[in-house]
């Protein structure tokens, strides 16, 4: 069975995706998920200039060869936009190999570990009530696990939080927000550090004070910490038993993780911008984190990503893959299969996609219970309605830069 093609659909339902479809000479199809945020373009030409015509004519079926081909082959390795394409190319093969088997992708990769893989949504709100109503929503909706994440007093706008205004009361989500805006340039927010630190540990005081002790609370401080900023952070929400405390300091320096963690118990994930597994080298390690967060999307594909965890769960540490609205339904539906599989998962980021989005995509997962559980069908479980897709087209947009109050750009 050899790869007869490789097409790139670049498709915006509502926000920008990237997939990969690669149909073989039996005419079996596959997909992958290629979407980089706000690089949407820059990895489509990758895969389009670079590694569409190299693929075809290669064994559909030698996934690992296809993997170390273009890793080991492109001779550039690593990197963003690299693996983001790889990780499309073993999606996609992945999905052929299990649709040619006539099984759910998580059989061929071990069968099931667990019922279902636990998610966590996102709540948010500018102020306390509106926080309560999204965490409300979420547990009505069936959430075991949330993600909290409030406007700070003194800041215009927070990253990660709602902009209630701009939704309509009654809609469901409506406190969710966007990561990614539609518009020729980022916008600009600005960050002051001290204020959030001195805000966030009440919110958490608060949460728990209204909806107990048994939701699952996570929060993201976005890479915005300095290493003692972050000990400070972990240290005072320790009395509110946080399921992880997320991407605290910028990801580049593995060591700063070393000073978080001997100051608090706080259990810490990070890796959402990691692209390989030698980004987890010493973190892993020296046990300096709890959760390992890169997406399949951005980390190679399910045998990248499967090769970090297996190196995790030397060491106790569990998956929390990245599942924001950028990861398609393609990568979502990807990440519950290998979830399902692998004996360390963690919990699954789970950003409900709009309708418009499941629409072009027809994931077939299902969500109950507080958990996510992979199509039965043979393959990934997705119907992708080219179409459909193709009356979106792509339109500009970009996560937002992040300033301080003196107007000197932030990590974020
Ligand atoms: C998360 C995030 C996202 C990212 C976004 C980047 O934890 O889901 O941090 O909001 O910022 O996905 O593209
Ligand atoms: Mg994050």
């Amino acid at each position: 069975m050899l790869i007869e093609r490789a097409d790139v659909i670049i498709t915006s339902p509502g926000r920008n995706f990237v997939t990969l479809k690669i149909t073989t000479s039996d005419g079996v199809v596959g997909h992958g998920d290629a979407t980089l945020n706000g690089r949407e373009l820059s990895v489509a030409s990758y895969l389009d200039d670079h590694v569409a015509p190299l693929l075809v004519g290669r064994d559909a079926h030698a996934i690992e060869d296809t993997w170390q081909y273009l890793y080991r082959g492109g001779y550039w390795r690593r990197g963003p936009v690299t693996m983001a394409a790889i990780a499309a190319v073993d999606t996609a093969l992945w999905d052929i190999k299990a649709k040619v088997a006539g099984l759910p992708l998580y059989q061929l990769l071990g069968g099931p570990s667990r019922r279902r893989c636990l998610v966590y949504g996102h709540a948010s709100g500018k102020d306390l009530p509106e926080l309560f109503d999204s965490v409300r929503e979420h547990l009505e909706a069936g959430f075991r696990a949330v993600r909290v994440q409030t406007g700070v007093p003194g800041l215009d706008s927070v990253y990660g939080v709602a902009s209630s205004a701009a939704a309509s009361v009654g809609e469901p989500g409506r406190y969710d927000y966007e990561p990614a805006r539609r518009a020729a340039s980022p916008a600009e927010e600005s960050w002051d550090t001290r204020a959030y630190l001195r805000h966030v540990p009440s919110v958490f005081e608060a949460v728990r004070g209204e909806f107990g002790e048994e939701v699952a609370l996570l929060h993201d401080a976005h890479h915005r910490l300095t290493p003692i900023q972050a000990a400070k952070l972990g240290k005072s929400l320790e009395p509110y038993d946080l399921f992880w405390l997320e991407d605290v300091t910028p990801a580049e320096n593995q060591e700063a993780l070393r000073w978080v963690r001997h100051h608090t118990t706080t259990p810490l994930a990070i890796g959402e911008v990691f692209n390989t597994i030698w980004d987890y080298q010493h973190l892993v390690r020296e046990q300096l984190i709890d959760y390992v967060r890169s997406p399949i999307t951005h980390a190679g594909g399910i045998t990248g990503v499967r090769r970090i965890l297996d190196y995790a769960a030397l060491y106790q540490v569990k998956s929390g893959m990245h599942g924001p609205t950028d990861v398609s339904p393609v990568g979502l539906a990807a990440a519950v299969h290998l979830g399902l599989a692998v004996h360390n998962f963690g919990i699954q980021e789970y950003m409900v996609h709009s309708e418009r989005t499941r629409e072009v995509f027809g994931p077939t997962h299902e969500f109950a219970q507080g958990g996510l559980r992979p199509s039965e069908e043979p393959g990934l479980g997705i119907h992708f309605d080219e179409e459909l897709a193709a009356e979106h087209p792509y339109e500009p947009a970009y996560l937002p830069v992040n300033r301080l109050l003196d107007g000197s750009v932030h990590d974020w």
